[in-house]
Order: C-alpha cells, then sequence, then structure tokens
C-alpha cells in the first residue's frame, strides 16, 4: 500500500478489514496418532478429534505472499556471536541417535507406531544442557564448544515394573568408534539414583480398556437415569470418565479416583466445566488386571463400598439425584451477549513504520535488541528459556527459564482433592502451539519455529516463539516545571509463547526494557478445571447450576541463574523497619521513624524465605566485589509487580517430595550442575521418592560470593467466579516478577533514547521544543519499509498448524502436518 508515501507516521490511522469467517480444509493423515504416556487423561484425550487437521498438498492458502507484512521482511538478521549451544537438535542428529538406539540390543526397543505396552519404546530425544562450567568456557573464552550429547528418555515397558530411563548418547555428531549410551544420573538426587523413575501409566490403555469403561458400562442404569447418557468407551459416549493426577501412592499401592463428567455436544471444550457428581475408587497396583479392585463409590457426600450397594441405594425411594452440568451458551467462547458501543469500529492498533528495530540469528536463535542480547532454547518439560541474557555486552542472567507449573486443587470430593498437576509431566513444548498474528502477539512480530521429539518424528509447532516492540501506554520518564516539560517514550521488547497444557493456556512474555529492568510474566485464560456444587460450599464459589468453580493454587516456578558482573554474587536483604530513635538534634526528644536494615542470605539454610510482609524487604542479587564509583554494591533487585505466590497447603498429600518446590516464595541455591532442575517431569509418577526433592538442594552451603541460583515461585490463589467463565481472562489471571537495576548503572539507562522531548515554555508559548534527532519525517523512511495497511490484520489464513517430520526411516522430505496435543 504504501501508506507512508503519503501520511505522515503520527497522522496514521489504521483501517483494518473485518475477517470474514474461515473454514479450513480437513483430511487427516491415515496414520495412526503418535502415543505418549504423558498425554493429559480426561478432555487432552479429546483434543485430537476437534483439532483442525490437513493436509499438505496443495492447500496453503497463501494471500500474504505478495505483500508480506515489513517486520516479517526486515527483523534484521544478524550472526550470533557464537554458535547456541542450549539449541535443539538437528533433525539428522536426533535420527542419527535413533537409529542408533534401535541397534543396541540391550536396549530392546520397538518402533513407538508398532508398540504395545509390553515394549520398550524411545519416549524423547532432545539436546543435553551443557555443564556451565564448559559452556562459560566457551561463550566467554577461547575453549571450543562443549561436546554435544543427546538426552534420552526410554519408556521401559517390556517389564512388570516399567519404568522411565533418562540416558545420554553420545559424543554427536555419532561416530561408531566413539558413541556410547549411560544412565544419567547426575542431575538427580533420589537416594537410590538409577537414572529412572517408575510409570505409572504404563497400562493407561489397558486400564481404560478393561477396567474404567467396564465399571462404568456396569452403571449404565444409572448413568441413563441420572444423565440420559452412557460412558462405554464409544466414539459417541455422551459421558466421559477421568480423575486425579497424581494417583495416590501410599502403602504401596497405586489407587486412582474418576469421576463422570458430561462430554460437550458442540465444539467447545468445556468438559472441565461439566463434572456430574459421581466418582469410583480403583486400586489398581500392578500390570495384572484381575488383580485390580473397585474400592468404592461416591455420589453427594455418601460411599458405597461395593457397586451392589450403590445401586441398591440409587433405585430406593429415599435416594437424592442432583441436576447435571450441560453445556450451553454459558460454556461457549464464541462471541455472545449484546455488542458493546462502537465495537464494530476496527480498535487501535500499533504499527512499526520503521520496520524491526532488533535483530534476529534465525539459525542461532540468537536475539539483540537496542543494548540487551541472548539466546533461546527450547525443551519438552518447559518450551522456551532464555540464556546468556547481556546488557552492553555484559552477562546479567546465564539461564532464565520455567522449571514447573503446579496446579493444586482442593474439594470435598476426592477428585478436587486429589488433583495437583505437575504440568511438566505433560510438557510445555508439545503444547507452544502455532501463535496467532495480530492477536496472540502484534501483526508486525516477527515468529520462530519450536520443535519436539514424539514417536520417531519431531513435530515443528510454526510460528510457536513470538517477538516484538511494543510502546506502553504510560511514559518511563517524565517531569515539568514552571519551564519545561520533558518525557521519555517507554518502549520495550517482548518474546512469548503459549503453551496450552489440557484445559488451560499459559502465556508466558520475558520484556526487556529501557531502563535496564527484565520482567517475566505469566498469564492464564482457557477453561477453568471445575467441581460438583454439593458439599463444596468451603472450596468455591457457586458458578452455575450445580457447579463449585474449584479453588486452586497455581505456583510456576522459574529459574533465574544470575551473573552480576561475574559468577560470584550474594543475595543482600534491605528491610525498611520502624524504629524511634533520639537523634542529637531532637532536643531529646524520641522520633517514631524508620529505617534499613542490611543483611546478606548467609547459607542455604536461610535460603528459602516468602516476601515480606508489606514489601517491606528488597531482595537484591549483588556482587559484593564490584562496588560502584559511591562505594554501593552494583545488583539488580527482584521486584514481584503482582502474584508471587507460593502453595498454600502445607506439606501436600498429593504431592509429597514431589512439590517441595512449591513451598516458599523464593529460594536460594548454590549453583551446581548436580541441581540444574528444579524438578523432574515425571516426579509425580512417586511421589514419595522422586527423581528430584527440590529441598534437598538446601543443605547448608554458603551463599556470600557464590554462583547462585534464585528459585522464584509466581502464582496465583485462584477461586474462579462467574467471570471464569466461559474462559478465565488474562487481564486478572497473571503474575509477574521484575529484576530492576539496582546501583548497576550510574544512572538510568533510558534516557539515551533520542524517544524523548524537551518542551520549554514561557509566557503561554513553547519556546523550543527538542526531539534529539528522531526521525519524524516522510523522507526518513523512503524505502526502509513499505507499510501494509490493508489488511492491518495478519493473514490468517496462512495459521498452518504442526508440521511433522519422521526421524525413523528418516525421511527429511516427505512432512505432514497433523495438529494436535501430542
Ligand atoms: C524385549 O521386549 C520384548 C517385547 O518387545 C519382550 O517380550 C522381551 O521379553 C524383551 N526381552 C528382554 C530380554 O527383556
Ligand atoms: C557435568 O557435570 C556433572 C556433575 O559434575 C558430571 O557428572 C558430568 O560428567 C558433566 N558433564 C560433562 C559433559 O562434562
Ligand atoms: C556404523 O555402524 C553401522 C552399523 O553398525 C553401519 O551401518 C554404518 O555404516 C557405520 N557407519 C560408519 C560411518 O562406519
Ligand atoms: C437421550 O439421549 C438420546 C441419544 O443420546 C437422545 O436421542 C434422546 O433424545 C435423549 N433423551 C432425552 C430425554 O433427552
Ligand atoms: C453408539 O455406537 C454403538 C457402536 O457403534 C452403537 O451400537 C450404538 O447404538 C450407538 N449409540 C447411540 C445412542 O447412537
Ligand atoms: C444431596 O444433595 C442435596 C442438594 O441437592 C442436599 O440437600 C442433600 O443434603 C444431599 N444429601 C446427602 C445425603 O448428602
Ligand atoms: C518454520 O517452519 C516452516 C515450515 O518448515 C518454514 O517454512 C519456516 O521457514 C520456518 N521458520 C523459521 C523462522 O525457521
Ligand atoms: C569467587 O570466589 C571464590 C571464593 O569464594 C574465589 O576463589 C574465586 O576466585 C572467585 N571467582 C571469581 C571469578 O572472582
Ligand atoms: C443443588 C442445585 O443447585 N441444583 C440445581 C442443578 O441444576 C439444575 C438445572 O440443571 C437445577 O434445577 C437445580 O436446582
Ligand atoms: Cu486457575
Amino acid at each position: 500500500m504504501g501508506i507512508l508515501d503519503t501520511l505522515s507516521p503520527r497522522a496514521i490511522v489504521a483501517s483494518a478489514l473485518v475477517l470474514s469467517s474461515f473454514a479450513y480444509d480437513v483430511a487427516a493423515r491415515p496414520s495412526p496418532e503418535p502415543k505418549a504416556d504423558w498425554v493429559r487423561k480426561g478432555p487432552a484425550r479429546k483434543k485430537m478429534s476437534n483439532h483442525i487437521k490437513r493436509a499438505m498438498e496443495g492447500k496453503s492458502h497463501s494471500r500474504r505472499a505478495e505483500d508480506a507484512p515489513c517486520a516479517e521482511v526486515l527483523a534484521k538478521t544478524i550472526t550470533a556471536p557464537k554458535p547456541n549451544i542450549w539449541g535443539q537438535l538437528t533433525g539428522e542428529e536426533i535420527s542419527s541417535v535413533v537409529e542408533y538406539l534401535f541397534g543396541r540390543p540391550e536396549l530392546n526397543l520397538t518402533i513407538t507406531d508398532d508398540a504395545g505396552p509390553w515394549d520398550n519404546t524411545i519416549q524423547l530425544v532432545e539436546a543435553m544442557w551443557p555443564n556451565k562450567t564448559d559452556a562459560l568456557a566457551f561463550i566467554d573464552g577461547d575453549a571450543p564448544a562443549p561436546t554435544k550429547y543427546a538426552h534420552v528418555i526410554l519408556n521401559n515397558r517390556a517389564t512388570e515394573n516399567p519404568n522411565y530411563a533418562d540416558i545420554l548418547v553420545g559424543p554427536l555428531p555419532l561416530d561408531n568408534a566413539t558413541v556410547s549410551w549411560e544412565p544419567l544420573t547426575f542431575p538427580y538426587n533420589k537416594p537410590s539414583g538409577d537414572g529412572k523413575v517408575r510409570n505409572l501409566g504404563a497400562d493407561d490403555d489397558l486400564v481404560y480398556e478393561e477396567w474404567i469403561w467396564k465399571i462404568s458400562a456396569s452403571i449404565a442404569d444409572i448413568t441413563l437415569d441420572l444423565w440420559n447418557g452412557t460412558a462405554l468407551g464409544l466414539e459417541n459416549d455422551t459421558l466421559d470418565v477421568w480423575g486425579i493426577d497424581p494417583l495416590w501412592q501410599d502403602d504401596g499401592r497405586v489407587i486412582r479416583w474418576d469421576g463422570f463428567w458430561f462430554i460437550p455436544d458442540d465444539v467447545y471444550d468445556a468438559e472441565t466445566l461439566l463434572p456430574l457428581g459421581l466418582y469410583f475408587m480403583s486400586d489398581v497396583t500392578g500390570r495384572d488386571p484381575s488383580k485390580w479392585s473397585l474400592e468404592g463409590w461416591l455420589y453427594n457426600g455418601t460411599f458405597y463400598a461395593t457397586t451392589e450397594e450403590f445401586r441398591e441405594a440409587y433405585w430406593s425411594s429415599c435416594f437424592t439425584k442432583n441436576g447435571p452440568n450441560l453445556p450451553g451458551a454459558w460454556s461457549s467462547t464464541d462471541h455472545n451477549g449484546e455488542v458493546p458501543p462502537l465495537d464494530y469500529d476496527y480498535p487501535p492498533t500499533i504499527v512499526a513504520p520503521a520496520g524491526a528495530r532488533y535483530s534476529v540469528d534465525h539459525q542461532e536463535k540468537y536475539v539483540e535488541w537496542m543494548d540487551f542480547s541472548f539466546y533461546i532454547g527450547f525443551t519438552r518439560d518447559t518450551g522456551m528459556a532464555l540464556y546468556d541474557i547481556r546488557y552492553k555486552g555484559q552477562r546479567i542472567l546465564y539461564e532464565l527459564g520455567l522449571q514447573e507449573a503446579l496446579a493444586h486443587y482442593a474439594g470435598n470430593d476426592p477428585l478436587n482433592s486429589g488433583i495437583s498437576y505437575l504440568d511438566t509431566f505433560y510438557g510445555f513444548g508439545p503444547y507452544a502451539f502455532e501463535l496467532v498474528q495480530g492477536y496472540d502477539c502484534p501483526s508486525h512480530a516477527t515468529y520462530l519455529n519450536s520443535s519436539f521429539y514424539i514417536s520417531e518424528t519431531t513435530h515443528t509447532h510454526i510460528n510457536s516463539i513470538c517477538m516484538f516492540e511494543y510502546i506502553s501506554d504510560y511514559p518511563v520518564q517524565r517531569h515539568t516545571t514552571n519551564r519545561y516539560t520533558s518525557v521519555t517514550k517507554n518502549t520495550y521488547f517482548v518474546i512469548r509463547y503459549v503453551s496450552t497444557v489440557g484445559n488451560y493456556d499459559y502465556a508466558f512474555s520475558y520484556s526487556f526494557f529501557l531502563d535496564g529492568s527484565i520482567s517475566v510474566e505469566v498469564r492464564a485464560s482457557g477453561y477453568i478445571q471445575s467441581a460438583y456444587f454439593a458439599g463444596n460450599e468451603n472450596y468455591g464459589f457457586k458458578i452455575h447450576d450445580n457447579l463449585s468453580g474449584s479453588m486452586h493454587d497455581h505456583v510456576l516456578n522459574f529459574k533465574a541463574d544470575f551473573d552480576i558482573l561475574g559468577t560470584n554474587n550474594s543475595v543482600e536483604l534491605m528491610t525498611m523497619a520502624p524504629t524511634t530513635v533520639t537523634y542529637p538534634w531532637a532536643k531529646g526528644k524520641p522520633r517514631n521513624t524508620m529505617h534499613l536494615e542490611r543483611s546478606f542470605v548467609e547459607t542455604e539454610d536461610e535460603g528459602r524465605f516468602n516476601w515480606a510482609p508489606n514489601s517491606a524487604t528488597q531482595v537484591i542479587v549483588v556482587n559484593e566485589d564490584e562496588r560502584n564509583k559511591h562505594g554501593e554494591f552494583r545488583g539488580y533487585r527482584i521486584l514481584p509487580s503482582t502474584g508471587a505466590a507460593h502453595l498454600t497447603v502445607k506439606d501436600s498429600t498429593n504431592l509429597a517430595n514431589a512439590g517441595r518446590f512449591a513451598e516458599y516464595d523464593i529460594q536460594i541455591s548454590k549453583r551446581k550442575d548436580t541441581e540444574y532442575k528444579a524438578v523432574h517431569p515425571f516426579n509425580s509418577q512417586d511421589v514419595h521418592d522422586p527423581p528430584i526433592d527440590f529441598s534437598k538442594f538446601f543443605d547448608g552451603e554458603s551463599l556470600r560470593q557464590e554462583d547462585i541460583v534464585l528459585w522464584l515461585n509466581l502464582g496465583m490463589h485462584h477461586v474462579p467466579h462467574t467471570g471464569d467463565l466461559p474462559n478465565t481472562v488474562m487481564t486478572t489471571a497473571h503474575a509477574g516478577i521484575q529484576f530492576m537495576p539496582s546501583n548497576y548503572f550510574e544512572g538510568d539507562e533510558s534516557r539515551k533514547t533520542v524517544h524523548q522531548v524537551r518542551i520549554n515554555y514561557e509566557d503561554g508559548k513553547a519556546s523550543e521544543v527538542e526531539t534529539f534527532g528522531q526521525k519524524t519525517k516522510i523522507e526518513d523512511y523512503k524505502g526502509t519499509c513499505k507499510l501494509n495497511f490493508e489488511p492491518v490484520e495478519a493473514d490468517l489464513w496462512g495459521y498452518t498448524g504442526d508440521i511433522v517430520v519422521r526421524k525413523f526411516p528418516y525421511d527429511p522430505n516427505n512432512p505432514w502436518f497433523q495438529t494436535g496435543s501430542i
């Protein structure tokens, strides 16, 4: 359109086309769905059928080809200073590892598509993270890149005691003379550490086929009478059955509680809003269904030890039948209700008239914006993480990323009382779907792909990481006097991904600001998981007919490995405390006032604590050997912006030692290669003896001038109310934390931007407008970027979903499209 040829940037008003509704060609590839044990039960199992699937051949809607949006073409291309050592394995590397593993008779592996529950399969192949000392020697010095290894998880089910085994394969690239595999044990602290954790889900298919559906069928008379439906494991079922996670794991038994849910008869994924209030308990210890037992039924607060007892009570005259929760307009996310005034007019939108003001090495996943730079890593467990975050070439953080997300429920029924999702079990990587341009991220954002391994293929989520520069609605600086006004624009840079884990969508944003501050923000949306209302008054609001918005805690743990001017750092605590002082100048009268109390977190014994009441205590990561010219330690302060939270439940019965990371707001430990991650993704499989018990990190080591890691919890105490229907909203369901320079720079770094103005005035007139050399004229932009305003809306017909490439046998030239939860 070239609107810049005719309009000055500040006169630009977005015009837009309203998108017409669209439909995809649906054509599923005739190939078995990849299997994985970590697929979340319940609605997630249903997801594939609702999801858009599309064959690749000749189906590309390429309306955008002729007018590519500016920023997309203009994100400046750079070359990273060093190769990304936190990146993903290449297709060739993965396929060589898989080929090697299938050649190892001792591993006894079966191709996933051919595997049954008594076969060993490859669950995961991804890059092993480098040890930090090796990484620093490479990125800071002249050492060669750390030797590359593949981190593999085997799902060993050809045994009475199924387990997941973490192993290392390498070095890469594989060479017949040097390749070997070994159990991966050093990052885990389970006493009997052999790199294995039991797999309680090895027989999930059997549990459904041989157990759940038979039990639900056995009371079909009751389910038909109560809800005119059945749960038989058939495509046309109107009821679903699923339950607690983790399973109960006490006294050597494995116990599950399952409940009935109504399957929506429309396209909306509202099943978690439709509990029906009937539950049953099963002892499913071991792999032999003939040894499993039904332990009882629960309805409306009454426990029945056997099906016969339940049936007898049900058909008796005094039985109270409660109503169902059924879908409707209330559970649909589509437009619903009266359109607000003027809402049909196109809303304000942000444009980037000069194109991207940041640079990307797409190959190495390396980014520079203003004086910041960082590398991007991506894993199955947690999705995106950032590495070697620098400001003006000086590292501030070695690593910043999610470790775990917990959603711990409570309620009067066994399902809500028992559910404590540890979401890295399902993984954030596999669910980081393609972002919707103009909705998840501004239309001018730059996108990256991400990949994960599943069933001898890699799936690529296209455009699943976005980055963009934005400008906030408030300035970063301003001041007015009787002679002048000075104001500075607050532009900042965001990198974001969104993972939909089951019913919930988590959006993770890392933002960088002109003053040198960095923020981490997580926002949640999607369908809540609700409870049946009867008797649940102490655990949630009543939010619909027979529905309780089930109370739960979200606790999201982030690892922040700071390196403030080197790896030797300390944490200073500075508390504003009330005091009474008799100053020599105060005529002998004591004055009630306040002062600062300073101390350091000396050892790991003091390393776990909560934010102080009244936000009284500042937590500052400093380098005690690096004082500024005024003698103060240079550092970065940790500042909760909203929702720093730890788990309300003490010593959770559901989680035991698997949830120790959630116990405090702030946890500081000495960084070790052996304590790289706060959790193992399969901690839920053995909650009393998990691969990683986070509390064991805290064993008294000094935290003064050591390489330290802050494990920071963000969260939300969530009691869903009617406004969570149909979906939780990101305006209020969020938590954030900021890292702000504290005596780190000589002054405010945002003074360096030219996007500020000083207006001098006197006698009612402006006498000077200083804009510091900003480019404000059309001529300044000629030849840089043709701004395309029509449509302002990104062309959403380019949304494609995942792309899948077979790795064994390796077949890089025949990818196909297939979007699914896994
Ligand atoms: C290898 O796996 C198969 C099933 O795939 C199983 O029948 C067999 O017993 C296993 N062999 C060994 C030595 O574990
Ligand atoms: C990384 O550190 C761990 C713990 O010290 C050690 O066992 C392991 O061998 C190291 N890895 C490499 C590749 O050197
Ligand atoms: C490595 O060994 C495999 C089988 O063991 C063989 O097929 C392959 O050709 C060998 N590769 C090289 C480079 O020697
Ligand atoms: C019960 O369900 C069947 C099939 O799902 C349906 O055809 C019938 O109309 C339903 N009856 C009532 C009373 O809703
Ligand atoms: C559901 O499907 C089964 C098997 O295909 C069929 O026998 C049954 O009649 C169907 N039920 C209804 C209510 O359509
Ligand atoms: C069953 O639920 C109803 C609410 O519909 C309640 O009034 C009643 O007390 C409950 N009965 C039992 C036995 O809990
Ligand atoms: C993402 O993947 C698609 C499909 O393979 C490819 O065309 C595109 O270039 C990739 N994007 C980036 C930034 O690598
Ligand atoms: C870090 O501190 C230790 C003593 O605690 C010292 O031996 C080491 O040299 C320091 N490292 C750096 C890079 O200053
Ligand atoms: C106890 C209660 O709230 N029961 C309600 C369940 O929902 C039906 C409608 O589906 C209502 O009629 C009941 O009052
Ligand atoms: Cu919630």
